[in-house]
């Protein structure tokens, strides 16, 4: 069967790497190691679904098909066709959008594409500050975004709620020719509608990024910015559960002029041959089967599970004394201010590193530290909430988190001492959960 023979020729790819190079088989090992027996608490991470996994390896890699389905610029695109036309419709009819383009390599370089397409050099745009919770490409100096054009930021309220009178007045002043919402340590909603009104009220175009959320969002736990924002950017692979790559979406407004045709138009030839020459096509189809998959209602659940399990260490860690920023979550993301505990987020990241606890520092509002170090960490509950971890196994995370935050004893901000007794009774506890949620289909890696 043609089913076998593709399962074959993954096994036997395995099985060529594993005699002709075993030094890099070996490390894929050991990372698959690494990724089975650890807590990955890294909110921009998740577990790439099997089924991307398997069209990411297939001979989908082999085909070059430069341009759109039906106007390719090689022969032989007669299934990849096929296979494109279902990514974008999986992706319209998950996002309950009007336009999709599944080609960007990722979600910075499906912003790259919009931003540059859209604005010319120096033209305004205001986005969130990337030390406030935005991301690179949102603006900061040092990617693209800050520097062929005008960034200006915008930030949060001491609550830690995006600062939508700043924003408000920032776009009054400074007339942006675009804004951008979306972030990627953000603990709440964004209000996609309120941003609309303020770009609206300026005439500037709106770009939701919703990377960190997407899955949040198709399944209905979070405000859509398709039919609010002109046009949505997200990767696939955080929420979605996808390969490593970008979309691009629009609502009611990929019918809206701009200099060269519609906004959908423009965009698809922002894409290509603007920014990107020949599409990922194995990405393509791995694109395609994680939004098959998140179509499924199962996904809603998993995504049910990310915000309760989330919420469940939010509560545990305030409870402990924690300084939870905004008071908890709304979504994936718990973000720790450590600055009463005098734990460098740093110190917090490595020590739990050593516990088996993956995490991130991370810069919180105001943060004297440089981002190297940090004041903060930031936890999401994507891998644990697809390893199926409940409510009840998020509130054991955070109390391994706490018992290894309240034992340590830092030395500055780069060093610190943990009691060899305590990081061996985490590590265990931490063994025994992923024991009891192992990755699911991933053992032949
Ligand atoms: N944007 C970075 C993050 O959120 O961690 C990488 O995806």
């Amino acid at each position: 069967m043609e089913d076998d023979w593709l399962s074959e020729m993954a096994r036997d790819g395995y099985l060529r790497l594993r005699a002709g190079d075993p030094a890099l088989h070996d490390m894929l090992a050991r990372e698959y190691r690494r990724q089975s027996g650890t807590l990955s608490l890294v909110a921009s991470s998740s577990l790439t679904s099997a089924s991307s996994l398997a069209a990411l390896s297939s001979v989908l890699a082999n085909v070059t098909a430069e341009g759109y389905p039906g106007g390719r610029y090689h022969a032989g695109c007669e299934v990849v066709d096929e296979i494109e036309r279902l990514a974008v419709e999986r992706a319209k009819s998950l996002f309950g959008a009007d336009y999709a383009n599944v080609q960007p390599h990722s979600a910075t370089t499906a912003n790259f594409t919009a931003l540059s397409s859209l604005l010319r050099p120096g033209d305004t745009i205001l986005g969130m500050a990337l030390s406030e919770g935005g991301h690179l490409t949102h603006g900061s100096p040092v990617s693209f975004s800050g520097q062929y054009f005008n960034p200006v930021t915008y930030g949060t309220t001491a609550d830690g709620l995006i600062d939508y009178e700043q924003v408000s007045d920032l776009a009054g002043s400074l007339r942006p020719k675009l804004i951008i919402c979306g972030a990627t340590t953000y603990p709440r909603e964004i209000d996609f509608g309120r941003f609309r009104e303020i770009a609206d009220a300026v005439g500037a175009y709106l770009l939701a990024d919703i990377s960190h959320t997407a899955g949040l969002v198709a399944a209905g736990l979070h405000q859509s910015p398709i039919n609010r924002a002109h046009l949505t950017t997200t990767c696939t692979h955080k929420q979605l559960f996808g390969p490593r790559g970008g979309m691009i979406m629009s609502g009611r407004d990929s019918g809206t002029a701009t200099p060269s045709g519609t906004l959908a138009g423009h965009l698809n030839r922002a894409v290509f041959p603007f920014s990107q020459g020949a599409p990922a096509v194995n990405t393509i189809a791995a694109k395609a089967a994680a939004l098959g998959e998140a179509l499924q209602p199962a996904f809603a659940q998993t995504m049910r599970l990310i915000t309760e399990t989330a919420h469940a260490m939010a509560v545990r860690l305030m409870n402990y004394g924690y300084n939870v920023v905004s008071g908890g979550t709304g979504n994936h993301i718990v973000l720790i201010d450590l600055t009463s505990q005098e734990i460098s987020g740093l110190v917090a990241e490595r020590a739990l590193e050593e516990c088996l606890i993956i995490v991130n520092k991370n810069r919180i509002r105001g943060d004297h530290r440089p981002p190297s170090i940090a004041s903060g960490i930031r936890i999401g509950t994507n891998t644990i909430a697809q390893r199926g971890m409940s409510a009840s196994a998020a509130e054991s995370c955070a109390d391994l988190i706490h018992f290894v935050l309240s034992d340590l004893k830092p030395a500055g901000d780069k060093n610190y001492y943990l009691a060899a007794s305590t990081r061996e009774k985490v590590r265990t506890r931490v063994r025994e959960l992923c024991a009891a949620h192992p990755i699911e289909g991933a053992a032949d890696l």
